[in-house]
């Protein structure tokens, strides 16, 4: 989908008609072009055929599935008009973006939810390139489960030499007729998650993807799921990974198998065969097994581009370098309580598994915003000391800033830049970084189950 070729037909008019024009500020360079917007991005309530058997009821950006692909700029503004045509509040959350706080998409903690049939102007400057993704951050079992994910992705100031090939991972829970299972099993819940039932690729089961042969090709893998770890591999000897959840890797590393929790990304390098009709499968790795995700195939290229040799490295994101000489070290522990809170206020169960510094996040205090965990002082460097006392892994997620991970326990690490880090069960792991975009930061588990059931807090930056 190309920038401004938005969207269904119909939406357009109805923005026009319904909003006002928006007056731009004359003598900002960022914001001085025509009152115009990028995107216009809806969600709203749709039929997907998913399972063989029937179409399902999903909640759809645009009312598809996938959702449109976002195209951004590197250190360009972008401007989504988003329209609520969900009969429930929304927002939405710019996954990796190094964004201005207000425009961060969390309710509550960022900005009021946008009421059904309401609308907001997330308007915002990329400056880092990579692969990120978007989704809502209300109701996510539900809004994310049904279908509201979907991949932005922000083009280097520089045009790289490198075919797209866009991987977006998502499970449903559905049954063989298209109707839906239990979202959340509390069971599950407390454990590594409620996995789907039927896995897609780009929203179809198993696909083989047409890739032109003899090309060198950008594989921006996108874990979207709400639970699973993809353990990715493809047999090409020749495939690098060349960034990790949107941050370029300095010196590509060989692709053996890489563990991609929910909300993470991996970008690989190959370069297909110059055969047509190859045909490479890419694998979720069970221990020596591949359980076969989809396939690329190669068709003929239109390119008359020289023959591709060598995957390059892709040019570095401006992430400044923490100070690690006297930074200040914060300790961050993850614990399941593994207990069902009696009720909430109406007489409910209100499931809290887990606990970050021994305090869960209840999802009915949304609206009552708990203490932040950790009061940060803008500018100055932090390294987070996080420790994983769970039998169970966590995809951590903090929202609005890229760090450094430092060190890890469990593995050998050299340092990378990343904005969710994967802890094994167990595992003890270092990350540092500049405290240099102030605001309230959401710090969670990307295991949407986890977040709800208490895997979630927020640090300030003042
Ligand atoms: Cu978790």
């Amino acid at each position: 989908m190309k920038r401004r070729t938005v969207i269904k037909s119909g939406a357009i008019g109805l923005v026009s008609a319904s909003l006002p024009k928006i007056t731009l500020a004359m003598g900002s360079a960022k914001k001085a072009r025509d009152a115009e917007y990028d995107y216009i991005l809806t969600a709203e309530p749709a039929k997907a055929r998913i399972a063989s058997g029937g179409d399902s009821d999903i909640l759809g950006f645009n009312g598809q599935f996938p959702a449109p692909i976002i195209r951004a700029k590197q250190g360009k503004s972008l401007r989504i008009m988003f329209i609520n045509k969900m009969d429930e509040p929304t927002t939405v959350h710019w996954h990796g973006i190094r964004i201005e706080n207000s425009m961060d998409g969390v309710p509550f903690l960022t900005q009021a939810p946008v009421a059904a049939g309401g609308s907001f102007l997330y308007e915002f400057t990329c400056p880092d390139a990579g692969t990120f993704w978007y989704h809502p951050h209300m109701n996510s079992v539900e809004q994310l489960g049904k279908g509201l994910v979907g991949a932005l992705i922000v083009e280097e100031e520089e045009p790289q030499d490198y075919h797209d090939v866009i991987v977006g991972l998502k499970d449903w829970r559905l049954k063989k007729d298209g109707s839906y299972l239990q979202l959340s099993i509390p069971r599950e819940a407390f454990r590594d998650g409620t996995l789907g039932t039927i896995a897609t690729v780009n929203g179809e089961q198993k696909p083989t993807i047409e890739v032109p042969a003899g090309e060198r090709l950008r594989l921006r893998f996108l874990n979207m799921d709400s639970t699973r770890v993809f353990n990715l591999s493809l047999r090409n000897p020749d495939a690098q990974i060349i960034a990790i959840d949107g941050s370029p890797i300095v010196n590509p590393i060989p692709l053996d198998v890489h563990p991609t929790g929910a909300g993470m990304r991996l970008d690989v390098g190959i370069i297909s065969p110059k055969e047509i009709g190859i045909e490479i499968p890419i694998f979720d790795m069970k221990g020596r097994f591949g359980v076969e995700i989809c396939r690329l195939k190669t068709a003929a290229s239109t390119s008359k581009r020289s023959p591709k040799i060598g995957i390059p490295a892709l040019p570095e994101n401006p992430i400044p370098a923490p100070q690690l000489n006297g930074a200040e070290s914060l300790s961050f522990v993850f614990e399941w309580a593994g207990a069902l809170s009696p009720s909430d206020a109406k007489g409910g169960v209100d499931h809290n598994f887990w606990l970050i510094n021994r305090r869960a996040w209840s999802d009915h205090s949304h609206q009552d915003l708990p203490e932040p965990l950790a009061e940060l002082t803008l500018g100055k460097s932090y390294i987070f000391e996080l420790h994983n006392a769970t039998p169970h892994h966590h995809p951590i997620h903090l929202h609005g800033l890229i760090f450094t991970v430092l060190e890890s326990d469990k593995k050998d690490i050299t340092p990378f830049h990343t904005d969710t880090i994967l802890l094994e069960k167990n595992e003890r792991a270092k990350i540092a970084f500049v405290a240099d975009n102030p605001g309230k930061w959401m710090f969670h588990c990307h295991v949407i189950e986890h977040m709800k059931t208490g895997l979630m807090g927020y640090i300030t930056i003042v």
